[in-house]
Order: C-alpha cells, then structure tokens, then sequence
C-alpha cells in the first residue's frame, strides 16, 4: 500500500470495476486520477467527486502523460494503442484483481473458461458454505474483487475473465480451474491461441491446476494437477455415480440441474476443492439444493405438451451446442437465435443443429449468417416474432428453446433483459 501511495495512478474505465477501483484507494486514501473514452461515462459524479483529476471522452496522446501505474478495466483491451504507448514508456498496467492478489492473504479458488464459470463458482461457494465456512465471490461473476478485498472471509472463490487475467500476474490460489475453452470475444483477440494464452494465466501461481481431460485446450504443463471429464480423469461419471479416482462417491441424480454438462460443472467444484477432503454429505447437500441460475436452460413455460427453455446466456457457439446436446431428445427443437456474434466462427453449431433442430428462427445483427447453418430457417425482425413464430410451428413434445449463440446488445441492455423479455414474451402468448 505504501508503494502505492507514492505513486501517480490512473484509474482507466468507469464501469463497475471502475467504481469499485476508485472507491478503494479513497477508502486507502490514496490519490489518483480517472479516464474514460466516454464522454458521460457511467459513474461520472463519483469520479468528480474522489479523483483528483478527470477526463471524459476520446483517449489522446496525453492523457496518461503524468501516470506512473494505470489500473485498466476489463472492458478495454491492452493492445489500445495509448495503452501501448504507456507500456513501452515503462508505465505499469494492471487490473483490479491483480490489485488483489498484492493484498490478499486468504486463500482462493479462482475459475475461469469459455462457459460454466457463473455455474461452477456459484456451486464452489455453496459447498463451501455448507461446510460452514465463510466465503466470498467474486469477480467476473459481478461483484468487483476490491469490494471484498478487506473482510475477513475464510476463502476467496473468484470468477475470472480472459480480460481480467490478461492483467493479473501475482494471484496465487489454492487451486485455479480452466473449465473448457470454445471460441469467445474473437472481436477483441488475434488468434483463438490468445484467448487459450490468457486464460492459462490463471494457472501461473497455482498451487493445483484443474483441467478438462476431454477439452485439450484446457491442458497445461503446471504441476501438480488434477482432471475430469467425461468418461476419464481422475474425477469422471460412471453408471450415474460421481467418481473419483475410481471410486464412487455420490449419485449423479444428486444435482437436480439438468444436462452433462451441469454434471461437468460439479466434477469441477470436487477437483477445485478436493484437497480440503470434505465430507460426501456435504456435496450432496449443496447439489441438491442448487437449483442453477437464472437465464441459464431454465424452465419459463409448459405448454399443450411444448416446453419453453429460457438460455440467454448462451452468449456463444460453445454454450448453444451443450443445450441443444443436454436438451434434445431427438430432433424435437426449434431454435431461437442470433444478436451480436462477435466475430465467431459458427459453423461448430452446423452438426447439433442439424441432429436436434427441427426448425431455426433467427434474429438480430448476425440472423443471415446463422440462418444459413440450417435449410429449415427463418429469418425475422425480433423476438416477440420469433416467439410467436415458435408457438404456431410447434407440436407437443417440442421444445422452443432461446439460446441465442450471441451478444444481446444490438436489441437488448444484456442478457438478463434479453432473457426476461423472452420469458415475458413466452407467458403472453402461451396464455393467449
Ligand atoms: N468502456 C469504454 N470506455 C472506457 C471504459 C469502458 O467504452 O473508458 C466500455 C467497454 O468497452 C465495455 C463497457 O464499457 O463495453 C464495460 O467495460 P468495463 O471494463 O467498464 O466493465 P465493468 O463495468 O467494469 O465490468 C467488468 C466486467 N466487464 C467486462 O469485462 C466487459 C464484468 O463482466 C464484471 O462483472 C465486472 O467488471 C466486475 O468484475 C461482465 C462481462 O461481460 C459480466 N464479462 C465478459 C464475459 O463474461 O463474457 C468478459
Ligand atoms: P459463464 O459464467 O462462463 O458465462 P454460466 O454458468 O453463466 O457460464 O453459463 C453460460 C452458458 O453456458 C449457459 O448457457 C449455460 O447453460 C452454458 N454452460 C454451463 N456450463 C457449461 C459447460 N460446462 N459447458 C458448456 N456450456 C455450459
């Protein structure tokens, strides 16, 4: 903290990490200034108010003149050439969870991945509370690190974007899990071989590394380490048993959210946590009462038979393919589809779709080029088309499942509000 107080800092991005950013060297009482591209960047009063300096609206040559460390949002890539430029002068570049790890001494599990991140935290947290510890989480997930930084928890469970690691280079954690790795914000990264790079980040401390045996992306050289999958690890399912290293420990029907690739997400909390050795009961005990989170597969409606499954958060190709895997039986799904694809390749989604999709609708930004993976398509102009599209094509059985492969933001303020307009959309027209 010391070194801190003598040095000119930066605070670049005003969002939600921003704030919290600001808010902590004020509590610290240490100065600094703020940047913000944006002209009226969110949080601009607080900004007014704690920094010693301002600017709002495009970055120039000169505005990170005097700064000696920048702490960076995510939301803003380090290949910015004003960025750029400050390295090369020698300026120290970080993000608020690198910030962290200098001051934190509690243990952490930290997680990162393509998708099952928000998931496999939440889950983490959950068994670690019901073994009576006292838990933060934090990160990606939405609560900033530094707003948990100062208490007194027992353990850290943190959620950690590929940005976010990108400028994290001392967190140390008890144990660090790569969930799987598909292609994902390809707008902000070169080469996917970028993206695996940053995310391995999360291993560069780690005293376990976790891995997915069935995804080669997430393999790493780090030892000591421990794996799942599938069918082979040293944690895997067999006959509907959790295994580990070969031997059963809990029944799979223990989880009561749906699809293998829920049950993926929990052999990953037990390799995250294996070495504290808790107690089966434990487990058992917080899968069954995880009942999984909102926009993620959940159930909105059942209808004459028709099912209505709310997936807004499948906000890539990755996430898309393992709910029409875990949902479908058979060819009995009609797709809704399309938003911001983020410079994604989504010819991966041609096989599921073309093995469980009856029918694809799609819509947004990126509706052609999705359309154009199936011969049964249609494109329309928005949602509530698209649902009302759905309810008239299917027959009982069907399941119209919205889990659209893409960023929410060319129609909707995120996925949330993606997800509660198409659940309020379901309702009306199923109760019409
Ligand atoms: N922005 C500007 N100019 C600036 C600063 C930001 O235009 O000077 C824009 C960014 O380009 C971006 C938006 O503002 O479009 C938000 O960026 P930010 O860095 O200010 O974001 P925060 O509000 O601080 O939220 C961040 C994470 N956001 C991103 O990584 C984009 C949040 O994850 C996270 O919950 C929060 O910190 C707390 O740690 C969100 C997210 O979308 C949920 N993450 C991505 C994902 O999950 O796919 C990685
Ligand atoms: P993240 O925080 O990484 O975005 P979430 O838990 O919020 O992960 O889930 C995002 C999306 O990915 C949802 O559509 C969810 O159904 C899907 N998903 C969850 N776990 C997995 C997994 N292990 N593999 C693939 N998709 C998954």
């Amino acid at each position: 903290l010391d070194e801190l107080k003598n040095k000119r800092i930066t605070v670049l991005g005003l969002g939600v990490s921003g704030l919290s950013t600001m808010r902590f060297f004020a509590r610290k009482n240490i100065d600094f200034s703020v940047v913000d591209s944006r002209e009226t960047p969110p949080n601009l009063a607080v900004a007014e108010q704690l920094a010693t300096r301002v600017h709002f609206g495009a970055l120039t040559d000169s505005v990170f003149n005097d700064a000696e460390l920048i702490v960076i949002s995510p939301g803003i890539a380090l290949s910015n050439m004003y960025i750029q430029d400050a390295i090369a002068r020698g300026v120290e570049v970080i993000g608020d969870v690198e910030l962290f790890a200098r001051l934190n001494t509690k243990p952490v599990y930290a997680v990162t991945g393509s998708n099952g991140k928000s998931s496999v935290v939440t889950l983490t947290y959950d068994v670690l509370n019901q073994a009576g510890f006292d838990v933060a989480l934090a990160g990606n997930i939405g609560t900033p690190v530094l707003d948990v930084v100062d208490q007194d928890f027992d353990y850290y469970v943190l959620e950690l974007s590929s940005f976010q690691l990108e400028t994290t280079h001392s967190l140390i954690c008890e144990a660090s899990c790569v969930l799987n790795i598909s292609e994902d914000h390809m707008d902000r990264y070169d080469s996917l071989a970028d993206y695996v790079n940053a995310k391995q980040r999360i291993h560069l401390h780690s005293k376990l590394a976790v891995l997915n045996l069935d995804d080669e992306l997430t393999y790493t050289a780090h030892q000591p380490q421990v794996s799942f999958g599938i069918k082979q690890g040293d944690l895997y399912l067999l006959d509907g048993a959790f295994n580990i290293d070969g031997q059963k420990q809990l029944q799979t029907s223990e989880l009561k959210v749906i699809g293998i690739h829920n049950q993926l997400n929990a052999l990953a909390v037990m390799a995250l946590l294996s070495r504290l050795n808790l107690s089966s009961e434990i487990y058992k005990r917080a899968f069954n009462q995880f009942s999984g989170l909102a926009h993620r597969c959940q159930l909105v409606a059942e209808d004459n038979g028709v099912i209505y499954v709310n997936d807004s958060k499948a906000t890539n190709v990755g996430a898309t393919q393992a709910a029409l895997m875990s949902l479908a039986n058979g060819k009995n799904i009609i797709l809704l589809a399309g938003g911001v694809g983020k410079g994604a390749d989504f010819s991966p989604l041609k096989s599921e779709i073309s093995s469980y999709v009856k029918q694809l609708i799609t819509f947004g930004e990126d509706k052609e080029k999705i359309a154009a993976l199936s011969e049964n398509s249609k494109q329309v102009e928005s949602l509530e088309i698209a649902v009302k599209e759905a309810k008239e094509s299917a027959v009982s059985g069907d399941i119209v499942l919205l889990a659209p492969a893409c960023a929410s933001f060319d129609m909707f303020k995120s996925f949330e509000h993606r997800g509660e307009v198409f659940s309020e959309l379901v309702r009306k027209v199923v109760n019409a």
